[in-house]
């Protein structure tokens, strides 16, 4: 088999490439010297056809349009909401206008979903089990959207790529959407961010919104404030049971799954199910009127999958009936405001020349050991 590509009878060196004794094409300047023409590197040369020329398409994607977008979103077309969650997630200010604009559109179908979060340290198996409640899920008639949100991701790297795998059976039906995190940032720019994909995806008619975190710090509390109901996977047999997530992660559920209960570890997990039952007790109510169940769960086995549905829609129910389903989603709606204001007022005022040399000046005092923290942060504020 040949595999050389064929050599035009005269080659031109050109500035781009040397040629080299015995070597008639041009090569990369990097090929060393010597490279004799053993050294398997050639600058491609152009094939020309007489008579044709390739079309000029300069690539260009039409600038983001708030009308079409939302008219996609609203018929449904997932390609429309992935780019839709694309303009939200923007930094660029032109970007954002255009996304309020399609937000406005949108507000009066957005809000008809049970939006549920599910947090776990790495490794909790979330996402399989995200893959194996949708499917079931779908199975029965629902729309679901799931969308990751990891403000580390950017740094681990390596989540996204394990959501794709764990998630392939669920991405591929067509009455599910699955939505990586908006990459790295600040939290409350994925809070943000995460609260308006939210809006979309119950614009475009999904019934559920599974929201995935990664129970590693505050990431969680961020997501409780965007959710209606609150699950964390746990593992047993891990030593300690609470595996570094915090009493605080604890006390923000609605729902404990003791995950991976399968195999030799299911009597583990039974033994960690009935820690953890005396531990809630001690808790304060994550809801109001809501004592949170502890259950056993396998995505391998599917055991218990569906009663962790049922007792969603039990606490969706309950929450309903007294009005701290709707109560919630005020108070979660006026938060956003306030750290948005938070947000805004701070980078307005930290962008300020004046401000920047003050805050260099007092930091070096205080450095130095000569002011207070207090009294540089009052002259600060007041420069
Ligand atoms: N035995 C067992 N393994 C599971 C179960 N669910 C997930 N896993 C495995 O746990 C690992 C981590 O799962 P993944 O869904 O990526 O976890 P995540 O980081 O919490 O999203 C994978 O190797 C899964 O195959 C389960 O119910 N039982
Ligand atoms: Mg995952």
């Amino acid at each position: 088999m040949n595999v050389c590509p064929p050599r035009p009878p005269e080659p031109e060196p050109s500035a781009a490439g040397a040629t080299h004794e015995g070597c008639p094409q041009p090569r990369p300047d990097w090929v060393p010297p010597a490279a004799g023409p053993g050294f398997a590197t050639w600058i491609a040369q152009g094939v020309s056809v007489s008579g044709w020329s390739a079309p000029h398409r300069p690539v260009t994607r039409a600038a983001p349009n708030a009308e079409a977008l939302a008219a996609g979103v609203r018929a449904r077309d997932p390609v429309a909401l992935a780019r839709a969650i694309t303009l939200v997630e923007s930094n660029a200010p032109r970007h954002q206008a255009e996304a309020q604009r399609l937000l406005a559109l949108l507000a009066g179908a957005a809000g008809g979903s049970w939006r549920v979060g599910l947090t776990g340290v790495p490794g909790a198996g979330k996402s399989t089990f995200i893959d194996v409640l949708g499917q079931s899920l779908v199975d029965a008639g629902k729309r679901v959207a799931v969308l990751a949100v990891d403000p580390s991701s950017s740094v681990t790297g390596g989540s996204l790529l394990a959501d794709k795998v764990r998630m392939v059976r669920l991405a591929r039906s067509p009455a599910a959407f699955i939505r990586p995190s908006p990459s790295g940032g600040a939290l409350g720019g994925v809070a943000r961010k995460t609260r308006e994909a939210i809006l979309l995806c119950e614009a475009a008619g999904y019934d559920v919104v599974l929201v995935e975190t990664v129970g590693v710090g505050q990431n969680e509390v961020a997501v409780r404030a965007l959710v209606d109901c609150f699950v964390v996977l746990l593992l047993a047999g891990a030593g300690d049971e609470l595996q570094g997530l915090k009493k605080g992660v604890m006390e923000l559920a609605d729902l404990l799954v003791v995950h991976k209960a399968d195999g030799d570890n299911r009597l583990r997990c039974l033994a960690a199910q009935a820690d953890l039952r005396r531990v809630v007790h001690y808790l304060p109510a994550a809801t109001r009127g809501w004592m949170t169940p502890v259950l056993l769960a396998s995505s391998v086995t599917n055991e218990g999958v569906s009663d962790v549905w049922r007792t969603v829609e039990d606490f969706v129910r309950t929450t309903q009936a007294e009005g701290i389903f709707a109560e919630r989603r005020r108070l979660q709606a006026v938060a956003a405001l306030h750290a948005l204001v938070d947000e805004g007022l701070r980078r307005r005022f930290l962008s300020d020349a004046r401000v920047q040399a003050e805050l260099a000046r007092q930091e070096q005092a205080v450095a130095d050991g000569v002011r207070t923290p207090l009294a540089a942060a009052l002259a600060v504020l007041g420069s």
